[in-house]
């Protein structure tokens, strides 16, 4: 019914859960009819996570727009793959509420692409740097009124320390214990969350407009050429620093594990590959970059680092309420990689130093 509130230009067969995403419902909608008719991509917007679904909507469609009118200039042919396009629905807004006040949106499917959670190459890890700057890069002549804060605070990594620390108060024994050793970890570190923060409110780091969250997997790669086409995953695009976006990046291409996975210690920092994407990022937004932003950046890894490990032990800690989870432990088991990324990020400190500078 949802698929059907949207302008579709072919018949639907199927709908189909979709994708890896921990927030929102993604479902494919396969179709029958030309053979180029590559379906479409259904979403229903998590309220828990973004309780201001119009104001998320507002900014996606400001930011698909925008980028669609620069990649139809710079690549006629192929713009449409390189680019999200939503679909109207038949008051012609690009989304839809049901009866029970759920927001979703539909987009045209990009057929012939996969997203990846771990990089394959040193390649792949380059093209993803460059991807997520020239994203930014792309956005900074967005015209009109400053993007909405989709999700208040969303990096303030005070915030969500914080947070942690209100939701070990008000967990569970059981969890609460298995946690103990994972909470000191973060408890040892408060002296760092506020490094970015301050930074910013003293005026050295300029306000930018960010994606935000930029895990490998929010890209989608060419299927045959392996080429870096399109950005996805846009909700959290909003006003931000560049350490945030370098920061995720760093989190989720350096790793030969993913986020998830249950054995810590086979997470590593693998240097190629931060070499890699510090190459494709750093080439991508030099143009734009201060000394000072490109001082912020390594810190930017360690607490973007940091904050998604609070926030999966927050999560666990609090029931599992916010991120999807497959079983009971899923996002302790989280929490435990991003804690092992840091430790990693802090014993090669000086030699990272050296790679961005
Ligand atoms: C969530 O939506 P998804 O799965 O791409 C989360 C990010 C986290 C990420 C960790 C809105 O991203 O902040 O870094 O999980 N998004 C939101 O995998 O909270
Ligand atoms: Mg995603």
């Amino acid at each position: 019914a949802a698929a059907h509130a949207f302008h579709l230009q072919a018949e639907v067969v199927a709908v189909e859960p979709f994708g890896r995403g921990h927030i929102n419902d993604s479902y494919r909608v396969r179709c029958r009819g030309a053979s180029s008719e590559a379906g479409y991509l259904l979403q229903r917007i998590n309220s828990v996570a973004f309780p201001k679904p119009r104001a998320v909507m507002e900014n996606v469609a400001r930011v698909c727009h925008h980028i669609a009118i620069g990649a139809r200039r710079e690549y006629p042919d192929t713009w449409h793959r390189r680019v999200l396009r939503l679909l109207p629905n038949d008051d012609g807004e690009p989304w839809h509420v049901d009866e029970m006040g759920e927001w979703w949106r539909c987009y045209h499917y990009i057929d012939g692409t996969s997203a990846r959670n771990v990089v394959a190459s040193a390649d792949e890890a380059t093209r993803a740097g460059s991807s997520f700057a020239r994203y930014g890069r792309q956005l900074a002549d967005l015209p009109g009124e400053r993007l909405h804060e989709s999700i208040p605070r969303f990096h303030d990594t005070r915030y969500r320390y914080d947070n942690l620390i209100a939701a070990a108060d008000n967990a569970s024994g059981q969890r609460l214990q298995a946690a103990a050793a994972d909470l000191a970890f973060f408890r040892e570190r408060e002296v760092d969350v506020d490094r970015l923060h301050d930074a910013q409110v003293a005026g050295e780091l300029p306000e930018r407009i960010t994606h935000n969250d930029t895990k490998v997997d929010n890209l989608l790669f060419d299927s045959v050429s392996g080429e870096a086409l399109c950005v996805t995953d846009l909700d959290t695009t909003m006003p931000g620093l560049l350490a945030y976006d370098y920061g995720d990046l760093i989190r989720t291409v350096t790793s030969p594990v993913p986020e998830d996975h249950p054995a810590p210690d086979d997470v590593v920092l693998q240097l190629p590959l931060f070499e890699a994407v510090t190459y494709g990022y750093l080439a991508a937004v030099e143009a734009i970059m201060i000394d000072a932003e490109r001082r912020s950046l390594l810190w930017g890894a360690k607490l973007m680092t940091m904050e998604v490990g609070m926030r999966f032990l927050a999560d666990y800690l609090l029931g599992d309420v916010y991120f999807r989870t497959a079983y009971p432990e899923h996002n302790l088991v989280r929490s435990r990689t991003q804690i092992a990324l840091v430790g990693c990020i802090e014993a090669s400190w000086p030699r990272l130093e050296e790679a961005i500078s």
